[in-house]
Order: C-alpha cells, then structure tokens, then sequence
C-alpha cells in the first residue's frame, strides 16, 4: 500500500524505529544539519526535529528521508531488512510500468495559502545546513517542478534552492538539467519569465523520482506513481497552470526571472567534500507559498556517504546506466554502486568481458557526460553486490598496465563536483573516467591461462564437497 504523505511515511519508521523524534529545540542555523550529518555518518535514523528555534510549535523539519536501505524498503513497502539486490530487483520491476497522476481539487497543501506581499519564506525554518554554505537553504531534499511549454507532462528536477531574500530564491540547476535547457532554450531568448514551484515534504518516492534523470519525453511523476504503484495526487497552483503533489507540506510558486542571475553557494555537495565555491545561478520571485498547517520541511544535510544521496538516489541512476548498457548492447548482468562510492564508481558484472566491452561499456558511458569516474568491470561469477568480492577481484584479476583503459572527458561531458578534477576541470566540464577490468581475456586458454578458483565451491569434487557438507556436524562444527 502506497503512502499517501510523509507523515504516513513516517508514522511507519516510527513502528520499525526507523525515526527518531527531536523534541529538544534544535537551532535551524547549524545545529539541525550537524546533528543530522552525525546521524547519517552513524546510519542512524531519520529526524524529526519538533521544535526549531526561532520558530512557532508545529513548524519542523524532517531529515535523511532515505539515507539508510532500510528506510527505501519501507519507502517502498517492503520489508526494512530486504537485501539491497532484492530493493534494486524490485526497483527494476516497478520502474518498467509508469502510472499517470491524477488531478484532484481538495488537497492538503492548500490548508495555508499565503499571496503577494504577505510571500516571506523566512517563515519557515530553512537550515544553514554546513559550516561554510552561502546561506540558508529552503531546498535541499525538495521538487522542482517545471514545464517545457510544449510538453505533456510537467518537469521534476531535485535542484538545490537558497534563500536570497524574503522573496527570491536562488538555484543551481546544472546546464544541462531539463530545466535550465528548457529555460534557456523556451524562456530566456524571449524575456518570458519560467513557471516553477518548489516542494517540499510530498510523499518520499515523488521525491525519489525527482532526484532521477528519466529521458525526453518521460515524465518523473510518472515514475514515482510506478514506484508508489499507485497514481500521484496532483493540484492545481494558485499563481500558475503547474500540478504539483497534493498532500505535500509545503509548495513555493515562484517565477524564475529570465534576465537576472545572484551569488548561490558554495554547498557542502555529495561527492562529501566541498568542491565549488559561490556560483552565478537562477534567481526565481516568490508569488505563493501553500502549506499544510503544522508544515514539516523536508531537509538533506548533505556530504560524505552514506546519506539520501549516496545510499537511494544511485540506486535510479545504476538502473538506468543497466538499461542503456542493454541497449548498446553490452552483455550486462548487474549493475551496482555502492553507498561509500559516492555516485562516482559503477560496478558492471558481465557475462564476458574483456578489451571489446570495456570500449562497448565506456562508448557507452561517455556518449553524453558522465558523473560516473571510476567504473570497476567484472565477471558475472563475482556478485556485483558484495564488495568483499568485488575488491578482491579488482586486486587479483584486474592487469595494473593492460587492464585499466582511461579516456578524458571533453568539455561539457565531465562532473563539475568530482573532487579529484582540478579546478580547471571542474569549471569547464571535464575531466576524465577509467574502467578496471577485471574480467578474465577471452581469448585465454582454460588449460594454459585461465586461473582456477581456489575457494570451496570451485576447487572441490562435487564428491568432496557432499562428504565434508554430510560430515559437518560430526566434525564438531555449526
Ligand atoms: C539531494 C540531491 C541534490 C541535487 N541537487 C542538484 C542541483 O542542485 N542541481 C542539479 O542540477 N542537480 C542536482 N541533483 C541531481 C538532479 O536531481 C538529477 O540530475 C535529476 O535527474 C534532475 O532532473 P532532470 O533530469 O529532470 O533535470 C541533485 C540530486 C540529489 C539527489
Ligand atoms: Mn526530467
């Protein structure tokens, strides 16, 4: 059964223990993110500070919505300790049959409809979420939603949002995100201001949605009613023709100002270090804010893994790299990146590998950019899952000279955060990606070259293995 709301969502942490509730007040300027930084670094539980300084009873934030496997399996129905294979499997599942929201009139959100002049964001606790950040943040863990004025459906991004003023938020959505293509291809060449609004608090799959680069022509609401296996609710803003979630906490209706860029940042970001410094961003004007009453702001306090973004967000993103490697046709079998890898390294088994698939694997990778740096490429007998596995493959069966291939990334194609990339680099979009290699040659002989698996399964006689399996306990052994 899909969750109507967050607060559905985390009424069933609280039965599972997944949630821990703040009532202590907590200081929205640090203290917030840092309490919840040390948490996700602990793979605690998600947060529900009660009562922030500065601010009114009922005013909260809720943080680390899908930081730990535990709390997507939930987020997904299912049980909180499935294995992490079975989340992505299921995941894969539930993808492949998109649902179209519906349009409702009575929604949640509209409890509170504040307009025009009486617009003041600092109403809510948006957190100074790290040390260092360029100012309050009123998105983090939020829904960008948009249109393409020609499109069906409506855009959603998850792009990070900062308080500029009482009226006017300023963002970072990358160049090539569907927004800022569809603001600098459809509104700025014509001085139009862009429709946006942003969400917070919606039920935490729409989130999840957001955060995942679906192609041309897809729709992320779409998406998040497969995951939900039930159609999104959707409600007509006040200020615009956009549909946002109707049972979210909070929507922001703002314009975003074709002619006007401000200072946005720096941020503490995903890669878990602080890689950029202030940016030149988008600035949108505020025309409504709607909220439930006793409103609950969603929060991410970003950086080192594991946390929302390195533990839920890869999961979207490897299923999409697996889908594309299919259609290149790369005999793909799994596809994984694990939490400590921060988005940058993808784990590919295959059911043969070898020079040619690594090139089919990084054609494929590069064909338009690549977040991904590292790609670690492995025989289908090594489960893609296990890093113990993994890492001992990397070390035993990857060539340190023949098996590592490298390429560059020409300008626009590389991660502008990928810690690693020099300054330089990172302003211009490049960079670089290698793949390990650590499957077996093909053109190996098995007599003469192929090594043989030293392990119980492999280099035992079926005879051997049944006598010591029979014998197990007359051995003394459990
Ligand atoms: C927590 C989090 C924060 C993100 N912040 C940004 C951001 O500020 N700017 C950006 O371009 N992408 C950001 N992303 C990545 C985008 O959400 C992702 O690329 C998504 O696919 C964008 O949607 P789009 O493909 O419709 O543009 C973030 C993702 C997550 C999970
Ligand atoms: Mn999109």
């Amino acid at each position: 059964m899909a969750f109507k709301d967050l607060r559905e969502f985390i009424s069933a942490l609280d039965k599972t223990g997944d949630v821990a509730h703040v009532r202590k007040e907590v200081d929205w300027d640090k203290e917030a993110g840092a309490i919840n930084r040390r948490v996700h670094e602990m793979w605690g539980p998600a947060l529900l500070f009660e009562k922030i300084k500065d601010y009114p009873d009922g005013f909260r934030i809720f943080g680390g919505s899908l930081g730990t496997f535990r709390r997507v399996a939930i987020a997904l129905g299912m049980p909180p300790d499935t294995p992490v294979r079975e989340i992505y499997d299921e995941y894969e599942r539930r993808e492949e049959h998109p649902i179209r929201p519906v349009v409702v009139k009575d929604a949640p959100c509209k409890e509170n409809i504040i307009l025009g002049e009486d617009v003041d964001v600092y109403r809510f606790p948006a957190p100074m979420v790290h040390e260092g950040d360029g100012g309050r943040y009123i998105g983090t863990w939020d829904i960008v939603v948009s249109k393409d004025p020609g499109g069906e459906g409506a855009n959603w991004g998850m792009y990070r949002f900062m308080i500029h003023n009482k009226r006017h938020i300023v963002g970072f959505p990358r160049y090539h995100s569907h927004l800022a293509r569809v603001l600098n291809q459809q509104y700025v060449p014509g001085k139009k201001p862009m429709p946006m609004a942003l969400v917070l608090g919606a039920e935490p799959l729409c989130h999840q949605a957001a955060g995942t680069a679906y192609g041309k022509g897809l729709y992320e609401a779409e998406f998040a009613g497969a995951l939900r296996q039930a159609p999104v609710e959707l409600v007509k803003c006040e200020t615009s023709d956009l549909l946002v979630p109707a049972t979210a906490e909070v929507v922001i209706e703002a314009e975003i100002l074709p002619d006007a860029t401000a200072t946005e940042g720096p941020f503490g970001e995903y890669p878990g270090y602080r890689t950029g410094g202030t940016r030149m961003a988008v600035v949108a004007r505020i025309k409504a804010i709607t909220h439930r009453n006793s409103p609950i702001i969603t929060m991410l306090s970003l950086g080192y893994p594991p946390d929302c973004c390195a533990v839920a967000t890869p999961i979207a993103a490897a299923l999409a790299v697996k889908r594309q490697l299919k259609r290149f046709g790369v005999p793909v079998t799994a596809v994984y990146t694990p939490p400590e890898a921060a988005m940058h390294t993808l784990v590919v088994s295959v059911e043969h590998g070898g020079k040619d698939v690594a090139k089919q694997i990084l054609d494929t990778l590069t064909f338009r950019r690549s977040e991904w740096s590292k790609i670690i490429m492995v025989d289908d007998d090594i489960d893609a899952f296990n890093m113990f596995q993994v890492i001992h493959a990397l070390s035993v069966k990857c060539h340190p000279v023949n098996g590592i291939i490298t390429r560059e990334l020409e300008p626009g194609k590389g991660n502008p955060i990928t810690p690693c990339y020099t300054p330089e680099e990172r302003s211009e979009y490049r960079g670089g990606i290698a793949l390990f290699d650590c499957t077996w040659p093909p053109d190996w002989p098995e007599d003469t070259h192929l090594p043989v698996k030293s392990d119980f399964a492999t280099i035992y006689s079926e005879e051997t293995k049944r006598k010591v399996i029979e014998n197990w306990e007359e051995y003394g052994l459990k």
